[in-house]
């Protein structure tokens, strides 16, 4: 069976034909020239946190499919000019998975019914050579850049780390949002800290890390319809609670299926919130210029972020 109230929750949140029938960006159309005016003025101190994973083999992946991004130096110490071998250059290669470590998901990752974002028939439009209509390349031009919000739910809920079966509701957003002095505004983008990846960055246990665990219930979808939010990211796997129950129905990965299949909303996964987080509780500031474009891989499911917040 579907979970409770799936497919209302999917009728009242589809936004296909909102951006017209040809739009491929979802809710980053939420950002326009206000959104970003109140990105920039969000930024006040002068600090800046990194919050992306390292792309190399020691990354987050346990093994499966999806590996960690394998580096080969193609050429080293090469001269640029032979008659001057002391003047040269270094090269080198990378083999990963789109989605080894921090990512995007793209609007073709996920669907159901046959159907992709703004009605696209997944038939016609996923191929083996990739997502011939909602691939990442749309979502990279002109980029992801806007107001970041955090919500650290774990802190809120005075947690180091959220419990693995918990999934966040909305009337926790709201609460949470309160407790920090925050307003989400449209445009805006969402970062949820549920403190999971603690379990590959203190922990090193990949297969946890990639196993059940806390985060967005699927009904939390109806409060990013709601606040006009442009994209989702978390600092989990899949931004969503992994729960066997959820897992094991006739519609897995709910909250992703309604973002990205009926919203059109991005989500930004294995986002590493730690320093940025403990700032925000040192300061109380909980906003900041959030710059994360993905590579404009063409047809691309998805795409490795190195995600930057400027507060
Ligand atoms: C799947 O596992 C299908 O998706 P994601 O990596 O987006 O969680």
């Amino acid at each position: 069976m579907r979970p409770a109230n799936f497919d209302h929750l999917a009728e009242t949140l589809r936004n296909w034909g909102r951006w017209g029938v040809y739009d491929q960006r979802g809710t980053l159309n939420h950002i326009g020239p206000e959104a970003l005016m109140r990105a920039v003025g969000s930024v006040q101190m002068g600090k800046l946190f990194n919050l992306g994973l390292n792309f190399d083999k020691n990354g987050p992946q346990p093994g499966g499919g999806r590996f960690n991004p394998k580096v080969y130096v193609t050429d080293l110490f090469t001269p640029l000019n032979p008659a001057y071998p002391n003047v040269v250059y270094s090269d080198d290669v990378i083999h990963m998975p789109l989605q080894a470590a921090t990512q995007w998901d793209a609007l073709g990752h996920v669907h159901y019914d046959g159907m992709l974002y703004n009605g696209c028939n997944a038939r016609e439009c996923l191929t083996e050579k990739g997502a011939a209509k909602m691939g990442v390349e749309h979502l990279a031009t002109p980029g992801i850049m806007s107001r970041g919000v955090l919500i650290d739910m774990a802190r809120f809920k005075g947690l180091e780390r959220l419990p693995t079966d918990y999934g966040i509701t909305v009337d926790d957003l709201n609460a949470c949002c309160t407790r920090q002095g925050v307003e989400v505004q449209p445009g805006d983008i969402v970062l949820v800290r549920t403190g999971h990846i603690q379990a590959f960055t203190i922990d090193q246990d990949r297969q946890r890390f990639m196993g059940m665990q806390a985060g967005l219930s699927y009904h939390a979808a109806e409060w990013v319809h709601d606040k006009s939010v442009a994209a989702v990211c978390a600092d989990n796997v899949a931004v969503e609670l992994l729960d066997a129950e959820g897992l094991g129905s006739a519609m897995p990965l709910a909250f992703h299926m309604l973002c990205l299949r009926d919203m059109g909303c991005p989500l930004g996964e294995m986002f590493n919130l730690e320093a940025l987080a403990a700032d925000c509780a040192a300061d109380g500031r909980y906003t900041f210029l959030l710059a994360a474009p993905p590579l404009a891989v063409t047809n691309g499911f998805g795409s490795p972020v190195n995600p930057l917040a400027l507060k």
